[in-house]
């Protein structure tokens, strides 16, 4: 098939249209651009890497559209797996030409070995650690390599566990709050599917490690992920719509929470003590 845009041999097709390698890049690229502009993205940037191909791309584009980044690794210290991920993280940032900051959670007594729920904590753990990265280093926000598919299969996952107020936080953009130490948070892949992403790391030739985390094995939202890319192949651009959808609902969450000031660390929390300090308490306890 060939390319609707020029002559050359489609590599994908998208919503019924084909794309050749570089018309894809366009695409991809224009999405990327759409994010930034509706949210008046502009100053230092700092990119969380992960390792995978998503935090790979998101870093790609935005080097690409020359906006000022700042990459760093957040080091989970899970077997083997941080490793190999903070290895590519690195050649990625070789490849552009970037320095890489690394964040151990080690540094703060914290390890997921032990914990019942490890993505859970993993998570709060991540959260916390970028705004603080960001924080510290007076970035003007923070990005993530979070896609569409990762947007919309979280939110069936919370609803999936009766966990509505986890809505929290995954919308494409959320508003930094000097007062509470909050720098801002973008996705600037939030428009473009998990196909979509790899096939833009593998066309840029980036760098992206292959292991799965070990704890991410039989998760409940590999089957809901598939389950989304079925519907998307009969019912195209239903992610799109659905993530719209989940937008709104967490705008009109937001309406009714408020935020603290955590009493130990001084950065935001919806309790009085944030959920961070509770992790770090609690596993100071299990070392004695
Ligand atoms: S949350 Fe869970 Fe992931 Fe953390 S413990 Fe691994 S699978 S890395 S995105
Ligand atoms: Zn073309
Ligand atoms: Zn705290």
């Amino acid at each position: 098939m060939k390319c609707r845009y020029c002559s050359r041999e489609a590599i994908e097709i998208i919503n019924g249209k084909a794309y050749c390698e570089e018309h894809f890049s366009k695409y991809f690229l224009g999405k990327v651009r759409s994010i930034i502009d509706k949210f008046n993205i502009k100053g230092e940037i700092a990119v969380a890497l992960s390792g995978g191909k998503d935090s790979a791309a998101c870093l790609h584009a935005l080097h690409s559209m020359g906006m000022e980044v700042k990459p760093f690794y957040i080091n989970l210290r899970i077997p083997s797996y941080s490793e190999a991920c903070e290895k590519k993280a690195a050649q990625l940032c070789d490849m552009l030409g970037y320095e890489m900051k690394v964040i151990d959670v080690a540094e703060y007594g914290i390890s997921l070995e032990k914990e019942r729920k490890p993505c859970s904590t993993c998570g709060t753990v991540k959260r916390y650690l970028m705004n603080k990265f960001a924080f510290d280093e007076k970035c003007t926000c923070v990005a993530t390599g979070h896609n569409l598919s990762d947007a919309v299969t979280f939110a069936f996952n919370n609803l999936a566990n009766v966990n509505i107020l986890n809505f929290r936080g995954n919308k494409p953009y959320l508003e930094g709050k000097e007062e509470y130490r909050m720098v801002a948070k973008v996705k600037p892949l939030y428009w473009l599917k998990d196909k979509e992403c790899m096939l833009y790391t593998i066309i840029n030739n980036l760098p992206f490690a292959e292991e799965e985390c070990p704890y991410s094995i039989n998760a409940p939202t590999l089957k809901i992920k598939d389950w989304l890319h079925a519907l998307e192949g009969e019912w195209p651009n239903i992610m799109v719509n659905l993530a719209k959808s989940f937008w709104r609902l967490e705008e009109m969450m937001e309406k009714e929470t408020n935020i603290n000031i955590c009493k130990k660390c001084g950065f935001a929390s919806y309790g009085s003590i944030c959920k961070f300090c509770k992790i770090r308490a609690k596993m100071e306890k299990q070392e004695k």
